[in-house]
């Protein structure tokens, strides 16, 4: 007889079983956190750990010798906004307790990198202490939420950084674990039936079968890269008032090199809400991602696939259901742009801001460029607001007019300048961490990215385009976290040395570039480039950009949502 073998469930990944057995997410951190004994945690560990906002690393280039195991550890910082004295006990820490360095990431928070296993605990108390947290800004949650930083506008800009704050916050996981293993210094009883039997209201045992990424963005500037995100909200204003928002869901980058399965995604405008709408609608659309993203596979398990493969209308009728009432029509906006503003600003409030250009979001003291202590020096003496940018730049705000001349002269005294602080083009760019610190990376960025824009560089002059803004984005694998996929040139790891180079995003972040080139060695980027830079010098229209030049003519494409 032949033996029929039944169709199988599919099977949920480890992370699904370990989150159900402990929905505290409390693990045995506390306990091996005591032990000193050990330097490191083991993997069911490594995976909780994400949720309090700490990776566990090892120095890739010390990999050859031996593993050198140390922590990243991310702020969960809505909107990237913090005091004078919350950035000084930022500042501390990373100087006490990290590698020196403070690195602003794409989602306007501060990591910190080459911690050791006993400098966890002290620089875990210090940001708390300073009432910031790391809760939840990793993890299969949702992460830091991103407002635009920019204190140039009204009252309007403070509303959405007001809504972007409440939002992070109810969408807070509720666990203990996380104040009883950093401020408490105490493991969790796994066996004691509160624990055991914990439950989220929002989250439930498991939590979401992915991360889950919210921003708020103020047209005309989409310095957030709204259309990126799992749930974003584009400020609709009438009359100078925040009337609401457009809901847009199911964008995304992250993405795996040959697997079709996985893919970077714009996401859709679906309606229109009022600001009293907006912790319920943000909790319904999670919920929609908790209850149908893809447990069985992480790599596709983003809320943008059930957009993509469920479609729309259904993703629209299955959260009126969970609302109970209809969406109306979204609004008509507009975006034109992207990035930051550099130099000092006066704020609408009469107050001076000062945008200043961090290469790469790494915030460090070099021989005659003493960036760390410079921030650092002018923030403690003149108190002022810091706000991180979606660009991995700094905002230093709330500066009274009569400190300008001050903060500018310590600044200079460190080898900071205000005016010209980079060419156009290196502040345009962005990079991601990869090597040595990121596990996933498989080629450099951070430390490459800025020796290769010099050579662009040198490209454009002689194309005659040296002052041309073109956004560059660099990664060091496919994941997408310097969201390289909506650069006017995106370079994305494939192997040591190796990058796809992808064309033809646009000024406003909205459309998403194309793959052109393979495994690009450097001589390869730059021949590709060379001739491209100039036949677009030659044959623009106007004052068109090389990202629509690139898409209009290599891929005669000019679909742009929104
Ligand atoms: Fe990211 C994983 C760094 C923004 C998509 N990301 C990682 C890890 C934690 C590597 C890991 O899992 O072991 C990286 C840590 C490297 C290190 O040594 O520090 C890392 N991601 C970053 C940061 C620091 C990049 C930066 O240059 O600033 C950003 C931190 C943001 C924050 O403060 O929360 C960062 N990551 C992003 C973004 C951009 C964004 O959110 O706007 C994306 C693309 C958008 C998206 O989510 O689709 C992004 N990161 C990913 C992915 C792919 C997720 C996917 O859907 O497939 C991974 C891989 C993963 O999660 O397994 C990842
Ligand atoms: Fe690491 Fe890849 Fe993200 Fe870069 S894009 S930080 S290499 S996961």
């Amino acid at each position: 007889m032949i033996e029929r073998s039944l169709p199988t469930e599919p099977k949920l990944t480890h992370n699904e079983v370990i989150k159900l057995a402990i929905p505290t997410l409390a693990g045995t951190i506390g306990a091996v956190l005591a032990d000193p004994a050990l330097d490191r945690f083991a993997e069911d560990d490594i995976q909780f750990l994400k949720f309090h906002g700490i990776y566990q690393q090892d120095d890739r280039d010390r990999r050859k010798v031996a593993k050198h195991y140390m922590f990243m550890i991310r702020g969960r910082i809505p909107g990237g906004v913090l005091s004078a004295k919350q950035y000084v006990a930022f500042d501390d820490v990373a100087t006490r307790n990290a590698n020196n360095t403070i690195r602003l990431t794409s989602r306007q928070s501060i990591q910190f990198h080459g911690v050791v296993k006993t400098g966890l605990g002290p620089l875990m108390r210090t940001i708390n202490q300073s009432l910031v947290d790391t809760l939840a800004a990793c993890g299969d949650v949702n992460r830091n939420v991103m407002a635009p930083p920019a204190p140039v506008s009204n009252e309007l800009s403070l509303q959405v950084r007001e809504d972007a704050r409440k939002v992070s916050e109810a969408l807070l996981p509720l666990t203990k674990a996380y104040h009883a293993i950093w401020m408490e210094g105490v493991q969790l009883n796994l066996e004691d039936a509160e624990n055991k039997d914990f439950e989220d209201p929002l989250y439930g045992k498991t939590y979401l079968p992915r991360k889950f990424k919210v921003a708020f963005a103020i047209p005309p500037l989409n310095d957030v890269d709204v259309m990126t995100n799992d749930l974003g909200f584009i400020a609709i204003e009438e009359g100078g008032k925040l009337i609401g928002y457009n809901l847009a869901v199911g964008g995304g980058l992250g993405m795996s090199h040959g697997n079709a399965e996985t893919y970077p995604r714009v996401a859709d405008v679906i309606g229109f809400l009022t600001r009293d709408q907006l912790v319920e609608i943000s909790k319904a659309v999670l919920t929609v991602h908790r209850d149908f993203g893809d447990r069985t596979n992480r790599r596709h398990a983003r809320l943008k696939y059930v957009l993509e493969e469920k479609g729309v209308a259904w993703f629209r009728q299955e959260l009126e259901t969970r609302l109970g009432y209809g969406l109306p029509l979204a609004k008509a906006h507009h975006f034109t742009k992207q990035g930051d503003h550099f130099g000092w600003t006066q704020q609408w409030d009469g107050l001076e801001s000062l945008g200043l250009f961090v290469e790469s979001g790494r915030i460090k003291d070099v021989e005659g460029y003493r960036l760390k202590s410079a921030i650092r020096n002018v923030v403690e003496g003149y108190q002022m607001e810091v706000r991180i940018t979606p660009s991995q730049n700094i905002i230093l705000s709330n500066i009274k007019p009569e400190n300008r001349a001050a903060v500018t002269q310590i600044l200079a005294e460190h080898g900071v300048a205000v005016e010209d602080q980079a060419t156009v083009l290196r502040r345009a760019s962005m990079a991601c961490p990869a090597l040595p610190t990121c596990g996933l990376a498989l080629a450099e960025s951070e430390r490459y990215l800025p020796a290769l824009l010099g050579r662009i560089q040198e490209l454009l002059v002689e194309t005659e385009l040296k002052d041309e803004e073109i956004v560059i984005r660099m990664t060091g694998c496919p994941n997408g976290c310097a969201r390289p996929y909506m650069a006017e040139i995106g370079f994305v790891g494939k192997a040591p040395g190796k990058y796809q180079l992808y064309l033809g995003g646009n000024e406003a972040s909205t459309r998403l570039n194309r793959l052109y080139k393979e495994n690009l060695r450097e001589a390869d980027i730059l021949n590709e480039l060379r001739p491209l830079l100039s036949r677009f010098a030659g044959e623009r229209t106007g004052a068109e950009r090389f990202g629509d030049w690139c898409s209009r003519t290599l891929f005669n494409d000019s679909a742009t949502k929104n």
